[in-house]
Order: C-alpha cells, then structure tokens, then sequence
C-alpha cells in the first residue's frame, strides 16, 4: 500500500501526495541529502555566530493587543549541528547553514501563535472556507481515484508500536474530514480548546488571516531574530540548555517517538498556548507547540546564495522560487519552531536555528502560525477621549 510517494502521488491522491510534503520526509531520503550537501559546500565549516545588535530606536506607537515590539537589528542566522546529535535528527539542517549576518527593521509581533478563538472571529466575520474543509478538485490532481477526493487534512496518527524511523507514512495519515474546527478528524472538535493554537491551516489560510486582522506572516530572517529574544547563536530560544536547572521550557516529545508520547513537559499531543516561559521578548512557544507559516519560499540553498551575494543581507525575504531538490515540482513554504512531536529521537527542530517546510496547501495538526505588523494599535482620538 505504501510506497514512495514521489513516484505514487497520482495513484494515490490526495492522502500521499500530501503527505508528501510533510516537513519531516525530506531528511530522510539520501538522494535529496547528496543534493543539498553538494549545494551548501561550507556547511558545519565552523562559521560562527556574531553578536546580536539590537536596534535603538523606540516602538513607532503602542503595541497591538496581543503584541510586542520586536526591536530589529542584525544578528547571525542559522543553526549548527550540536556535537552529540545522532544521525537521524540534526542531519536535516544543513539547509540552516551557513551561519550568516541578517538585518531586519523592527515589527510588532503576536506574543502566542493565533489561537482557534482568533481563528473563529475571522471565520465568523468573513466566511472564509480553509483549504482542508473544500473537496479537492478532480482536474488539479488528474489520474487520482474519485473516493480519494474527498476534504480533509493529514493527522498525526502514533502506531501503538515501535516502528522503523525511515518511513513517516507509519505515523501520518490523511483524514477525511480533519480541518480547524476537527483538528484530528470528524469526531475531534475544538470545543473548550478556544485558547489552543489554531491547526490544519494551509498557506493561503494563515495569509487570508493576517490579511483579515491588517496583518502579514514574518519573513523567515523576521521569525528568526524575534525567537532568538536577544541572545546570540543559542541553540534554544532561551539558552544554552535544554532543560535549564531541569526544567521543561517548550511542548516537545518526550517517550518513545512516534508510539508513545510520555507528555513528561506536562502535554501529551498540543497543549494551550503559553504554558511556558516566554523568550526574552516576551514571546510564547517559539520552540515546540506547533510549527508556524513564515512568508519565505523554502530552498535548501538559500542562505549559500546570501553568503554568496556578500555583506550583510538586508531584510531578506527568501529566494524568488520555491525549490526542494526531493521534491521538485511542489511549492514549498518555510516551517519554523518545531512542534509537540519534536524529538533528538528523530527530528529537533525545536533548536532555534533550524528549518522546516511544507507544501502550500498542507495543513496538519501541528502546524500554526502568528503575524507581525508594523502598524502600531491606534490612539484614541481626542474628540472622543475628551468627553469625560
Ligand atoms: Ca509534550
Ligand atoms: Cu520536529
């Protein structure tokens, strides 16, 4: 039933050809590895990280509600891998190398990511329709069988047994009826979990969000200099350590992954928003959680072509095109943050240098997003304020 999806998406759509595009497959096929390696020659060629330099000059007006002024400045982006790390994990960063000098201009930024009661105001006052809730159209995926045309979204859905880590179609399926308000599939729902991060939103979602609240998704230099909070070249948004004085910072996997979630940082599977400490902007789960939309096209070679073009790269906004070398002809956003399946097991992308990616139109149940603006909130006018 399983094969490479690569070679199977029109037989099989939608549920493999969306899963296709889950963030975690890419590392794991050796072809796209050679390529990337090939295409990022300096990587891990011990380029350190600078200082961060902070802008100086003040927020342009009061923050938003729910924001925070993010000051900008310059900064090294990207992630090396830690010297401990085992072979499956880390290995998927290369594509976070070479660690490069960024600028990026100050902005407001949603201190948690947007949560289902966020996501629910905008449905209820624009009527918007998100991607996993419409019925894939039969002339975008010719050759798929008519049952497999159905809406839906991709679930994380745990063996209840230990399975190899080369194959993610052992714990991610495509479910019918899975989409924001039924994260996990028809019979899930988001009731009481109104502070919860919204879920199963594809690009297009988030964007038609952050439009709708005068808004955009940060770049992913933006994202980047935000969760650093400050610091400098940290593997975590908040330190040096995973667990400071043993304590749980972010949502991450803990147990044998993907069969058995131990929820030992206090959540198994997603928690609420905010349930750790923020970072030193004052910001929320920017590691672990759910993984975010950023603005950028994902290429695995993109900071090779700012380290290439010299000097420090100005508010960059990610390549012109979107290139996976594993996946050629998917269009591919950039995930950042990592979320609660994160695990040094398999995938640690909870480390704040490291990258994710994801087809377009694919949403999963651990995959978010918040927006950044630079619009301070209004003032009050004085006609009004001088009434009383
Ligand atoms: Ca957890
Ligand atoms: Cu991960």
């Amino acid at each position: 039933m399983f094969c490479k999806p690569a070679k199977c998406k029109k037989l099989v759509f939608p549920a493999l050809l969306l899963l296709a595009s889950l963030p975690y497959l890419n590392s794991l096929n050796p072809l796209s590895q050679t390529v990337i390696a090939a295409s990022n020659a300096p990587a891990g060629a011990g380029v350190a990280f600078g200082p961060t330099v902070p802008n100086k000059q003040p927020a342009p007006g009061a923050s938003p509600k729910g924001m925070i002024w993010i000051p900008g400045g310059e900064f090294s982006m990207g992630a090396q891998d830690p010297p401990d790390m085992g072979t499956v994990g880390m290995q998927a960063t290369r594509d976070s190398r070479p660690i490069h000098r960024v600028y990026v201009d100050g902005f407001f930024m949603d201190k948690t990511d947007v949560t289902n009661a966020q996501f629910a105001a905008f449905v209820k006052g624009t009527g918007y329709i998100t991607v996993a809730e419409k019925t894939p159209r039969a002339e975008d995926y010719p050759g798929a069988p008519p049952e497999n045309l159905v809406a839906g979204a991709v679930v994380f859905s745990p063996p209840d047994h230990a399975v190899p880590l080369d194959d993610h179609f052992q714990w991610w399926s495509y479910v019918k009826g899975a989409n924001w308000r039924h994260p996990t599939g028809p019979k899930s729902s988001i009731k009481g979990n109104e502070n919860y991060p919204v879920v199963q939103v594809a690009y297009e979602d988030a964007e038609a969000y952050a439009n709708w609240a005068g808004k955009r998704l940060p770049t992913e230099a933006e994202w980047e200099f935000a969760a650093r909070g400050g610091l400098a070249g940290k593997p975590f948004v908040w330190g040096e350590k995973f667990k400071p004085n043993g304590k749980w910072m972010a949502n991450t996997h803990q147990g044998h992954f993907p069969d058995h979630d131990a929820g030992s940082d206090g959540f198994v599977g997603l928690a609420p928003v905010a349930q750790f400490a923020p970072n030193g902007y004052g910001l929320y789960d920017m590691a672990g959680n759910v993984w975010q939309w950023v603005a950028d096209w994902y290429r695995p070679d993109y900071y090779t072509q700012l380290v290439n073009a010299g000097g420090v790269a100005r508010n960059p906004k990610g390549p012109d095109v979107p290139f996976d070398p594993s996946e050629p002809s998917e269009k591919k956003k950039v995930h950042r943050g990592g979320s609660f399946l994160c695990t040094d097991q398999y995938c640690s992308r909870y480390m704040v240098g490291t990258r994710g990616k994801g087809e377009v139109s694919t949403g999963t149940n651990h995959l978010g997003f918040r927006c950044v603006t630079t619009t301070p909130a209004r003032t009050v006018a004085p006609s009004s304020a001088s009434t009383k």
